[in-house]
C-alpha cells in the first residue's frame, strides 16, 4: 500500500556534494544578513532554506516573527527559538526567503521539488520583497522539465488528462492542505505561456513556475563568490536593499 507523505518532508539526496552544502550555506548566510530587528520574514522550505533557519537565529535578531511555508520549516524554526506565526496574522511579510531547483537567466524559477511550492508561492507573494538562494548548480541556461504541481484530489485522473505528460508523485505526496503533488514532464517552451496554461486548467491548485516579477533578488553562491541577480519585483532598502550595492 502505497505511504502517504506530506509536502517539505523529502528527505536531501543521500551523498550531497560538500560543495553544494557550503555554497547553500554561503546563500543563507548572505540572505540571513539581510534581516533587521522586527521584521515579519517568510520562510521557504528546502535543503537551503535548512541552512538558513541557524543562520538566522545566530544573528539573534528582536522582535521577528516568521511565517513558515510548511511544517517541515515551522519545527525546524521553532527548536531553533524563532518565532513562527500564521501568516494572516502577520500582514505583508517584509520579506521572504526561499531555495529554487532551477533559475533561468530571465529570473524564472521552478520551485516544488519538495512539494511545497503552492504555500512558497503565497508566502513570496505575501511579502514586499522576495530573496532566492542558491547554490550555483540551480542556475540553468533554460528550464527543464519536471514542473511540480498540486492538484485538488477531486477529478485528479481528469486534471491530469488535461494537463498531459503529467503524472502524481510516487508515496501518495500530497500537501500539508491535502493536495496532490504532482509533475508536469512535458516540455516548456516560454514560461509565461506554459505558466498560464497551467494555472488555467481546472483541478491545478499550484504550479512551480514563479515569474521574475514575483522575485526580487536572487543569491547565487558558487566557486567564485556570490553573485547577486535583481528579479523584477522591487528590492526594499529597509529589507537590506543597501547589501546589493556591494561588490560579489
Ligand atoms: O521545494 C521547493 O520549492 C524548494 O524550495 C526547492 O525549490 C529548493 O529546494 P532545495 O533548497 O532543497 O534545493
Amino acid at each position: 500500500m502505497a505511504t502517504s507523505r506530506a509536502a517539505g518532508q523529502q528527505p536531501p539526496p543521500l551523498s550531497e556534494d560538500p560543495r553544494a552544502i557550503a555554497q547553500k550555506r554561503a546563500a543563507a548566510q548572505t540572505a540571513a544578513e539581510l534581516l533587521r530587528d522586527h521584521m515579519r520574514v517568510g520562510l521557504g522550505t528546502g535543503t537551503t532554506v535548512a541552512q538558513l533557519l541557524p543562520a538566522i537565529a545566530e544573528r539573534g535578531l528582536v522582535g521577528l516573527r516568521c511565517a513558515a511555508t510548511s511544517p517541515q520549516t515551522e519545527r525546524a524554526a521553532r527548536a531553533l527559538g524563532l518565532e513562527v506565526r500564521p501568516l494572516d496574522e502577520l500582514g505583508e511579510l517584509d520579506i521572504a526567503i526561499d531555495g529554487a531547483d532551477q533559475v533561468d537567466p530571465e529570473g524564472w524559477l521552478i520551485k516544488g521539488g519538495g512539494g511545497a511550492h503552492t504555500r512558497e508561492k503565497i508566502v513570496a507573494s505575501a511579502a514586499r520583497c522576495f530573496v532566492v538562494i542558491c547554490s550555483e548548480g540551480k542556475a540553468v541556461p533554460q528550464l527543464s522539465p519536471p514542473v511540480p504541481l498540486e492538484l485538488l484530489r477531486f477529478g485528479v485522473q481528469h486534471t491530469l488528462a488535461a494537463i498531459g505528460q503529467a503524472r502524481l508523485r510516487p508515496a501518495a505526496a500530497e500537501s500539508p492542505d491535502g493536495g496532490l503533488i504532482a509533475d508536469y514532464h512535458g516540455p516548456i517552451g516560454p514560461p509565461r505561456e506554459l505558466a498560464a496554461r497551467l494555472s488555467q486548467t481546472p483541478g491545478v491548485v499550484g504550479h512551480g513556475l514563479f515569474p521574475p516579477e514575483l522575485v526580487s533578488l536572487i543569491v547565487l553562491a558558487g566557486e567564485g563568490g556570490i553573485e547577486r541577480r535583481r528579479g523584477k519585483k522591487p528590492f526594499d532598502q529597509e529589507a537590506g536593499g543597501a547589501g546589493l550595492s556591494s561588490s560579489s
